[in-house]
């Protein structure tokens, strides 16, 4: 199938799956017609612990392309909205404030360029994710509505600041709070301080993991406080580690497979999610299955945004 730029008389051979979500052919990848667009942002500067995220996007679109296309849970290939990957983004690398500003008029440029279209950001380091969250709370803003980030993360990332920087992945959320709503699932490691400030907060909701695994109740709870328009922000920390090692921070606890996916199509059904980022990937070599999961919660963001009957 993977026939792009291969000269007519070499079509006959055995050539591997193209390098895109997937390994859609060309009309399944093709840009114009596309209803989803992926965003490649490796994207790694202030990671505190294991590094490895700058790999993260490269590794979700490999294993991409190992995915079966039908989904049994929607039973259909939500595939047939069409798929573009875009290429890898090139960021500054002279620091956070410059590296995010280059972020925010790429994504502003792709936003601009895909009207209607779901786009998904993979990074890179979970700190990209206020580029994005800026760039839709200023067009809802312009339409008089609020954004509520849905955030799934182990960490709230409301410290002011990290070792000696507001652009850290650990302040990605302070960085936003005050320009729209939080919603942070799966949370189980935070300072003192973070925990004061949600608690002054009327628009900052945290859902501890010790609660969740404690009952159902928290997924009313959840859509209670969720507004209408919604960005999803998934650090894959949010999975229990036993799940998905191959992350900078992998903490104790966390969310399962299944629990997860409930959540999310619910969100899907009754909100508008405009857009989304997965973050914090950080693959590791010869262990396959962090990044298949993730691959394939990337696939199911696109199912449930398309074909979530
Ligand atoms: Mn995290």
């Amino acid at each position: 199938m993977a026939e792009k730029g291969v000269p007519a008389g070499l079509r006959g051979l055995e050539w591997e799956l193209p390098h895109v979500f997937l390994g859609l052919d060309e009309r399944g990848s093709e840009f114009a017609a596309a209803a989803a667009v992926i965003l490649p942002v490796p994207y790694e500067a202030t990671v505190s612990y294991g590094g490895g995220t700058g790999a993260g996007p490269a590794a979700i679109v490999d294993a991409s392309r190992y995915l079966e296309l039908y989904d049994q849970e929607l039973d259909c290939e939500p595939a047939e909205v069409g798929i573009a990957t875009l290429p890898a983004l090139a960021l500054s690398g002279a620091g956070g404030e410059h590296a995010l500003a280059d972020l925010r008029r790429a994504y502003d440029a792709v936003l601009d360029a895909s009207p209607g279209k779901f786009v998904i950001a993979l990074g890179g380091e979970h700190s990209l994710s206020s580029a994005p969250i800026l760039a839709w709370a200023d067009r809802l803003a312009q339409a008089g509505r609020r954004q509520t980030v849905l955030q799934f993360d182990a960490h709230t990332d409301l410290r002011p600041e990290y070792e000696g920087s507001r652009y850290s992945h650990a302040s990605v959320m302070y960085q936003v709070q005050e320009r729209v709503n939080i919603v942070a699932v799966g949370i189980r490691a935070l300072t003192s301080a973070e925990m004061t400030l949600v608690r002054a907060s009327n628009h900052l909701h945290v859902f501890l993991a010790d609660d969740i695994h404690a009952g159902d109740e928290w997924q009313e709870q959840v859509m209670q406080v969720l507004g209408d328009d919604v960005y999803l922000s998934f650090d894959v920390d949010a999975f229990a580690p036993a799940l998905v090692p191959a992350t900078g921070t992998p903490e104790p606890g966390g969310l399962q497979w299944y629990q997860v996916l409930k959540l999310l199509r619910r969100v899907f059904r009754e909100r508008t999610v405009h857009a989304a980022d997965v973050v914090e990937l950080a693959p590791i070599p010869g262990m396959h299955a962090p990044d298949f999961l993730v691959a394939k919660l990337v696939y199911k963001l696109i199912g449930y945004r398309f074909r979530n009957g």
